[in-house]
């Protein structure tokens, strides 16, 4: 016999777990440390273990998983789970508002909620009197398959309900199990350690972890639920989308803090615009808006055709993802020697850009994802971002396909290739590899470097394939003779291209050293790195201390910087450059420190393209106002200012951190009183994070 007494802690120690996970996982507002919530744990495990008459399905310690089951069983919805019509652009949405107010009366007033579509699975939760007695997956709308013991598991989801009101007696809640990006990214670099299937992006991972039949693996998964609607109700009585949700929050389940409500279909678009292009700022994938509208009684009103409800609709944003044909893996030498190895596709279309390229990243990639030759492979293209292969169909093999390997040679120069312990990149180690030479030339000309105008890829690999020059410092070099023979430069072309590169020579500090092309130093550090040593020489000089002593530079990088100075070609180039008039000096007078300005201590992390301002303008603005601009996000950061199309990873870490996030307005605002005049920001993809703030070979990929 159990004593009440036992009885009366098992059930207190439930609530306060229940309590803490609502917290925790819903509300991500915890008020108890993890060792308190495990001690709590424990004492009801340890109770439950001794009584095991009194474990109950929706105990707290029964989220671990059930044990495998032979097949999910088919359930029918007692009301289907509808799909949606899609609208593409402002005029789709306008058709679609107009046919509601053609059904209901033009003079109809409406109201809109409006919400994130994640990319994830449709789920339809039942509770019975407050405890969740029944989950199924969408299926065909009509039949899904009962994954009750997997949805246990997810912690975001109420086991049992806590309204503030009466429990309803029956209720089913629809939503979205989905991943976030960053939990799907460390998802699969675990499953690429263990040798376990990769997925191909954070939906097929949400998909895959869902459909386990032993819901133990479900339960080691990091799925989480937002609530996004109701099917059958007994026990409440709700009139409208927006009352629904509300009420959906108060019965403890995450509720998309992103939903609005609109009357004025103008903020619906705007809405819907806004979130096409912020895409890439949710921590999770979504592929479009969903717009219903709000009255139930308008709903009921406009009702069904073809499975489609008339009263809501999808704003899809454009396509990212695709299938095609990996047709080649061509391998592309770096400036730095890196090799790159790049899919050659059958030429296809995502979102309407024809894509014929894709990135690789290297070989691990391409072996851990078992990616081959004359495979169909999904393509992933998001926002500036090169297209990747995410990974092969492997269902649609034929048995012809090839598996891929590095070659050993580098395809340039021929000279056997390297790899470092612990890398996962291949380089070529010759330095006078005459595509490394293209490739560093390339960049030592373009707009936000050296800019010589008239030079580019075309003209460098001229050069050096003519033999006319060996590194960047012979450019100086170069005059009217050495052009003889070289066709296409006439005179004027010779002289304007002469008169160019003569003027590289006094570019400032900061592009003299982006223009190096140094590991990890894009133009925002180049100019923290000028303003700190004003001169090549003292930089290069700069031990990895010296370097970490500077505010925004990690281990990481100050090694980076730390081993380019310490390459004896790098030190004889330096040499060369000075020899020949490069100018290697700051000449600008040293500005005073700002101590009592508005970002006084604070340092900012860029990522994305500022509207109003290059990002060179924006670190000088703050470190006008006092501030500092670091390359990466780290734990000192104070705040990541975010551009249009930033790079994932970095908002996704300053997430990660709990870091205040800024957008440009933001940053402006706490610029204050320290504005100055700002010329709008070019729309160079040069200026973009890809091309500065990594390096050329280290490609802007959200991995
Ligand atoms: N966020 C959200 N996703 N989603 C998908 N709401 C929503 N509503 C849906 C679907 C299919 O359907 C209802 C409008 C029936």
């Amino acid at each position: 016999m159990t004593s009440p007494a036992i009885l009366d802690r098992i059930t207190k120690l439930r609530d306060e777990l229940r309590q803490h996970n609502y917290r925790y996982h819903v509300l991500d507002d915890p008020t108890v440390s993890d060792a308190e919530y495990d001690a709590l744990m424990r004492e009801l495990r340890e109770l439950e273990t001794t009584h095991p008459e009194l474990i109950t399905p929706d105990s707290p310690t029964q989220r671990v998983g059930a044990p495998p089951a032979e097949r999910f069983a088919k359930v029918q919805h007692p009301q289907p789970m509808l799909s949606l019509s899609n609208a593409f652009d402002r005029q789709d949405l306008l058709s679609w508002r107009d046919r509601v107010l053609r059904l209901l009366g033009a003079d109809t007033k409406l109201a809109f909620v409006v919400e994130p579509k994640i990319d994830g699975l449709a789920m339809a939760i039942t509770y019975e009197q407050g405890r969740l007695i029944h989950a199924a997956t969408r299926g065909d709308g009509y039949t899904g398959e009962d994954v009750t013991a997997n949805v246990r598991t997810v912690k975001s989801v109420p086991l049992v309900l806590h309204p503030s009101g009466p429990v309803p007696q029956r209720i089913e809640v629809r939503g979205e199990i989905y991943m976030r990006i960053a939990d799907f990214e460390r998802l699969n670099e675990q499953q690429a350690a263990n040798a376990d299937k990769v997925f191909a992006n954070p939906r097929n991972g949400a998909a895959g972890s869902l459909r386990q039949l032993d819901s133990t693996i479900t339960a080691g998964r990091p799925l989480r639920f937002f609530a996004y609607g109701i099917g059958p109700v007994e026990g409440a009585t709700l009139n409208s989308q927006h009352q629904a949700l509300e009420y959906l929050r108060d019965l403890g389940f995450p509720v998309n803090p992103d939903i609005r409500r609109y009357e004025d279909f103008e903020e619906v678009i705007a809405y819907c615009e806004e979130w096409m292009s912020r895409r890439d700022t949710l921590a999770y994938e979504a592929d479009g808006v969903v717009i219903k509208v709000d009255s139930f009684g308008q709903q009921r009103e406009l009702g069904v055709v073809a499975r489609e409800p008339r009263w809501a609709t999808a704003f899809k944003f454009p396509a990212r993802e695709g299938t095609t044909r990996l047709l080649e893996i061509v391998v592309n030498v770096g400036r730095t020697g890196k090799l790159n190895p790049n899919a050659i596709l059958e030429p296809f279309t995502i979102g309407g850009v024809t894509v014929a390229n894709a990135t690789l990243h290297n070989e691990d990639y391409i072996v851990s994802r078992d990616i081959r030759i004359g495979d169909r492979v999904t393509v992933k293209r998001a926002g500036d971002v090169i297209p990747q292969v995410v990974g092969p169909i492997v269902g649609a093999r034929t048995g012809s396909e090839q598996p891929w390997h590095m070659p050993e040679m580098c395809p340039s120069c021929g000279t056997p290739v390297v790899r470092h312990e612990g890398e996962a990149d291949y380089f070529c180690p010759n330095r006078l590899c005459p595509e490394q030479i293209v490739r560093s030339m390339e960049h030592w000309v373009s707009q936000g470097a050296m800019d010589i105008v008239g030079m580019g890829e075309r003209q460098a690999r001229q050069f050096v394939e003519g033999g006319m020059i060996k590194d960047v410092a012979d450019l100086y070099l170069l005059n009217e003779d050495s052009f003889a023979g070289i066709e296409g430069y006439g005179p004027k072309r010779i002289k304007n291209l002469l008169d160019g590169i003569a003027a590289s020579k006094d570019r400032p500090l900061h592009r003299l050293i982006s223009a190096l092309g140094i590991p990890n130093v894009g133009s925002t550090l180049a100019l923290t790195l000028s303003r700190h040593f004003r001169s090549l020489s003292r930089l290069a000089d700069a031990t990895e201390e010296d370097l970490r002593a500077i505010d925004g530079i990690g281990p990481h990088v100050a090694q980076s910087i730390a081993r380019y100075f310490a390459e004896p070609d790098h030190r004889d180039l330096i040499e060369k450059l000075k020899q020949v008039g490069v100018q290697t000096e700051d000449t600008q007078p040293a500005p005073a420190p700002v101590t009592d300005g508005p970002l006084s201590g604070k340092t900012l992390v860029i990522t994305g393209t500022l509207a109003n301002m290059t990002r060179e303008q924006a670190a000088e603005r703050v470190q006008q106002a006092g501030g500092k601009i670091g390359s990466g996000v780290t734990k000192k950061t104070n705040y990541l200012v975010v551009g249009e199309e930033p790079g994932g990873s970095k908002y996704t870490k300053a997430q990660q951190l709990n870091i205040p996030i800024l957008n440009e307005a933001q940053l402006v605002e706490l610029l204050g009183a320290t504005a100055t005049e700002s010329a709008p920001a070019t729309a160079d993809p040069d200026q973009s994070e890809a091309a500065f703030n990594q390096s050329e070979d280290q490609l802007k990929l959200d991995l």
